[in-house]
């Protein structure tokens, strides 16, 4: 945020409104819930909800500063219709701070539910991180420490210690990334999550980071969302910011810069958060678009988040009606587990009509019916006959199962009368030893199993019905 706004620090406030509150249902579309202002979300996936936790921005309209005093927790099923649980930790949820319940996130570790937050401690300085900890998503929280986690006298800190970003790898190690005022930080948490372990680092490579730093793995690829506030590409003046990104191989960087993801919002603030939900991605994040809002009454939002087959993310397309739909266990089929090696493989095609997408067969999507283009569609209209679509991989895969989820717009492109799996065998493209039938049935996945193959490219053998021309919304490609 800019900095001619730090200028007027908040009075410490008391009056706090904790917990209980009767869960609500929302409705379906941005922002998520507009009978309060909501800020810096924090989504968070436990089996089949997603958890959203915000603070609550309850300043004046006149107000010119941030009155922050509590944080709230909604949740949805679906993605685009929520539930408000109300305010599930205060500023009185850490006795040694004051004021300025400001951006937070969840993690889980142990079947606990460990709550970073920023908080105004008290103390030298200004912001702190403190940690309070529950028993299941919804707390109870309690004060985890009796004091902050990082603050003003931790070595190396941040000349602003907000936005705490928690993320554990797959060796159970987890990392705290945080920091405002251009200043990031990293370190190592212990296993009990409420003690850095080693030196606080400066990560490298986050270019333009400004604040608001959130951090997940998707592929093997470590992945940091952030503000940055920048006019080379970001907000039209440094008062605003986007959410640029970087990538890297390993957890503590270094980090290399791809671009922006979420462009600038309606509030001066841009705080966001990504996460993988009922097979696919969402960026949840923050505007001033409820009514009465502005720069201190902000807006959750979420909308649908694309990645491209070479990793990259696109640029996220803000919407007021949120993202349709996706229950998961229900009223959609769901994608068949195991690791798809389909987004890693860039894909190639016999022919794809200009208006279609090649990109769809990989982007991940989950179709909710052959009719179903929100992921892109994949159609070779007015190729008819057979035609293939193709992965290729740089180096061998081992690969043993597909499953295809076909495209049928209702006109010219049907489901295909038959297909087969084939591979590269060095020499030339041979049918996939042992494939089981390879199915054309519409709304829902086709699996077709042989015996594994270790390949760079993989096909997907398409023979339309007559007169007609064939299409594809997903081709998943399953390692052995
Ligand atoms: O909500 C208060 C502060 O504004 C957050 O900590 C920042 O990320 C920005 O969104």
């Amino acid at each position: 945020m800019p900095a001619t706004r730090w200028a007027a620090r908040l009075a410490a406030t008391a009056a706090l409104v904790a917990g209980a509150v009767v869960a609500i249902p929302a409705h379906a579309a941005n922002p998520i819930i507009t009978s309060y202002y909501t800020a810096d979300p924090a989504p968070l996936v436990v089996g089949n909800t997603m958890y959203v936790y915000a603070g609550r921005d309850e300043a004046a309209a006149s107000g010119s500063n941030f009155l922050m005093r509590e944080w709230r927790v909604l949740s949805s099923t679906d993605a685009a219709t929520w539930t408000d649980h109300g305010a599930k930790a205060t500023i009185g949820t850490f006795p040694w701070a004051g004021a300025d319940a400001w951006a937070s996130e969840v993690e889980p570790r142990g079947g606990k539910y460990y709550w970073y937050t920023s908080v105004n401690g008290n103390g030298a300085g200004w912001m702190d991180i403190g940690v309070a900890v529950g028993d299941s998503p919804l707390g109870p929280f309690t004060d985890a420490k009796g004091g902050p986690l990082i603050s003003d006298s931790t070595p190396n800190s941040s000349g602003l210690n907000i936005d705490p970003t928690v993320f554990t790898d797959d060796d159970g190690q987890a990392y705290i990334y945080w920091g405002g005022y251009w200043g990031v930080r990293a370190a190592k948490l212990k296993s009990n999550m409420v003690e850095l372990d080693g030196a606080v680092v400066t990560p490298t490579g986050l270019t333009d980071y400004w604040e608001a730093p959130w951090m997940f793995k998707r592929e093997g690829l470590y992945y940091m969302v952030y503000a940055a506030n920048d006019t080379n590409g970001c907000a039209t003046s440094s008062s605003y910011a986007c959410q640029r990104y970087a990538t890297a191989t390993s957890p503590l960087g270094p980090w290399t810069h791809r671009g922006v993801v979420l462009g600038q919002v309606s509030s001066t603030t841009n705080h966001a958060g990504v996460v993988q939900f009922n097979g696919q991605w969402y960026i949840v994040y923050h505007n001033a678009n409820a009514p009465g809002g502005g720069n201190f009454r902000r807006s959750v939002a979420v909308d649908r988040l694309y990645f491209n087959a070479d990793g990259t993310m696109q640029k996220v397309v803000q919407t007021t009606t949120g993202p349709p739909s996706n229950p998961g266990g229900g009223g959609g089929t769901q994608p068949p587990s195991g690791t798809n090696l389909g987004p890693s493989a860039t894909a190639s095609t016999s022919y794809v009509s200009t208006w279609e997408s090649l990109a769809a067969v990989n982007n991940g999507g989950v179709p909710t019916s052959s009719a179903d283009r929100a992921n892109l569609a994949y159609g070779n209209w007015p190729e008819q006959g057979t035609q293939w679509v193709e992965y290729a991989w740089p180096s061998s895969r081992s690969v043993n199962r597909v499953s295809t989820y076909w495209f049928d717009d209702g006109q010219g492109i049907d489901l295909p009368a038959s297909c087969r799996v084939q591979y590269w065998n060095g020499s030339a493209y041979v049918a996939v030893p042992g494939q089981s039938a390879c199915g054309v049935a519409g709304d829902t996945y086709n699996t077709t199993t042989f015996t594994a193959v270790s390949t760079t490219r993989l096909r997907l053998e398409i023979t339309s019905k007559s007169g007609l021309s064939t299409g594809v919304l997903e081709w998943l490609a399953f390692q052995s």
